[in-house]
């Protein structure tokens, strides 16, 4: 079982190294710094003439002021680029000309959900609809007409209790139509690395790509109330 899924691993390890880069420069010239010019006993401290209140205006550095700006703006921009495909993908319209996804299946159509390795993206001929409704404190799938073996629900033991479980097909994609009927909750498909807010009286949807073959929770992340901590259910994609 994957935590991440291929869709965020690269980033992932992207992400880990610029923060590494840049926190290791930060910390390493903050750390220097405080104890290089570490004030001592006994000796006039105060060589650049500072005086409290005063901004030191005679040390302004404007190259360095503008490459603290430039540079880090720079790698703002370069985290968001390399981060567009992947948000296109996750947050990409149902039933777009240009979509990843296609249009919804019709009956007995599989949606051969694949990763596309060239693109870095998920992509399907068709997906299938689920619904998901949250409340104080659970949750209720709905399968609407699809077949069994694509979609089924029922009750699965976690740690001792009852929960609700949906199954799912490995490689189908699946479009979820979601709402609460009270607070809001978020559904988040842990093994997916998705999650998305659902309100009361509003719909929203998201996509559920099961790629592998598992079995993970699907936990909400708004907090919602006394038992929010037990709003679980169990997810399984079989072959
Ligand atoms: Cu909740």
């Amino acid at each position: 079982m994957g935590l991440i899924t291929p869709l965020y691993d690269m980033l992932w390890y992207e992400y880990l190294v610029w923060s590494l880069l840049v926190g290791g420069f930060t910390f390493g010239w903050l750390y220097h710094h405080t104890f290089f010019y570490r004030s001592e006993e006994g000796i006039d401290n105060n060589v650049d003439n500072l005086e409290v209140g005063v901004f030191p205006v005679h040390y302004d550095n404007l190259k360095l002021e503008v490459a603290w700006t430039i540079l880090p703006f720079f790698l703002i921009v370069y985290l968001a680029y390399i981060s567009w495909e992947p948000l296109d993908n996750i947050w990409s319209a149902a039933n777009a000309e240009d979509g990843y996804f296609g249009d919804e299946c019709l009956a007995g159509e599989a949606s051969n959900l694949y990763w596309d390795d060239s693109d870095g993206v998920y992509k399907a001929d068709c997906y299938h609809v689920i619904g998901i409704t949250g409340f104080q404190w659970s949750w209720e799938f709905d399968c609407y007409d699809l077949e069994e073996d694509l979609c089924a629900h029922g009750v699965v033991n976690i740690e001792g209790n009852d929960k609700p479980h949906l199954m799912l097909k490995a490689d189908s994609a699946y479009l979820t139509v979601m709402t609460s009927t009270d607070v809001t909750h978020a559904p988040w498909f842990v093994s997916h690395g998705v999650k998305e807010d659902i309100h009361y009286g509003k719909i929203s949807s998201q996509w559920v790509l099961a790629d592998d073959v598992e079995d993970f929770l699907l936990i909400c992340t708004e907090y919602c109330g006394d038992n929010h901590a037990y709003m679980i259910a169990g997810i399984s994609v079989h072959a």
